[in-house]
């Protein structure tokens, strides 16, 4: 990606969609962890835009009216998600690089929302150890970062899926899955019943990250005008990345993990990124936030040599 666009950081500090605290920690201690110094001595123009407010006591009233059963903190991950859609559709309009910085994986909701305004046939990969496919009909917890993708494709509750209005935002065959390994019986026949893309780590495997990059790459370029890269630190090993919320064993290495987004830039399909579920509580050294500004530094074209 050499002809980058300026960067416009969002700082999304909301863990609420998630079943443990702490993951709205996860921006600042990214930043903290050198981030736009990292960026500005690549050459590339970043900006912090700001932070995206958090829920405030008009979210009770909505609550209490709503029927949210199995959709944990409901009226908070719209009210956030609805701002952060607007945000994001904003840095598009001004023609910068929206980079989102979580959180838990809810706010997908916003930054897809806000995205799928300006493109026709977005497209998104979604490297995670999860599918976040679920319904409050299918989720086993309730936890919203567990249904984000399903909300996009225009299912679920309507307070989310109307969220900046247009739906659905995403079509099934412009997403692709990688790094999957932990999937719900409902989203598994959601994945089939759909035809979703999903390279599983049997698939990275059995072929190797660079041939599951390249099929991924070819497959979602070819008709798609965006490509937004929707990165959940859960993808990656817990030996690598233990600060994290929902960790699963047999995850990407650290090389994987780059590999992923060296090739993405190398491509230049991508036109917006999140990386969320950062927790800096369970986090072993900021280990995982350093890790995070690696993943993006290469994305946006750091190169080895
Ligand atoms: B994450 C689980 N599928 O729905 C659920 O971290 C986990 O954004 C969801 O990928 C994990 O609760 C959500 C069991
Ligand atoms: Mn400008
Ligand atoms: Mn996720
Ligand atoms: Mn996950």
């Amino acid at each position: 990606m050499s002809t980058i666009p300026k960067i416009s950081a969002i700082s999304v500090p909301f863990d609420l969609g998630a079943g443990r605290r702490g993951a709205s920690k996860g921006p600042k201690t990214i930043l903290q962890a050198g981030l736009l110094r990292g960026l500005q001595q690549m050459g590339i123009t970043a900006e912090h835009t700001g932070e995206i407010k958090l829920p405030d006591d008009q979210a009770a009233p909505l609550a209490a009216e709503v029927d949210h059963a199995n959709l944990k903190y409901l009226a908070e991950v719209v009210q956030v998600n609805t701002r952060l859609a607007k945000e994001v559709s904003k840095v598009v309009q001004q023609g910068h690089f929206p980079l989102i910085l979580g959180g838990d994986h809810s706010i997908a909701i916003g930054t897809i929302a806000g995205l799928s305004e300006h493109y026709d046939n977005l497209g998104v990969i979604w490297i995670d150890a999860h599918s976040d496919l679920n319904t409050a009909e299918t989720s086993p917890s309730g936890n919203i970062h567990g249904m984000s993708l399903a909300v996009s494709l225009g299912m679920g509750h309507p307070l989310l899926t109307e969220i900046h209005n247009k739906q659905p935002k995403l079509k099934p065959e412009n997403i692709v899955l990688i790094g999957s390994r932990s999937l719900d019986e409902g989203e598994k026949k959601l994945i089939r019943s759909l035809g979703i893309k999903c390279f599983t780590m049997y698939d990275i495997d059995r072929k190797g990250m660079a041939h599951v990059m390249q099929e991924a790459i070819d497959y979602i370029s070819t008709k798609t005008d965006g490509v937004h890269l929707s990165y959940d630190v859960d993808s990656l090993d817990p030996l690598e990345a233990p600060g994290t919320g929902t960790t699963v064993k047999g995850g990407l290495h650290f090389r994987e993990a780059h590999l992923a987004v060296e090739m993405l830039a190398e491509a230049g399909i991508v036109t917006s990124a999140e990386f969320v579920e950062v927790n800096p509580l369970l986090d072993d050294n900021n280990k995982t936030s350093h890790l995070a500004v690696g993943l993006i530094s290469s994305l946006l074209g750091k190169q080895i040599l």
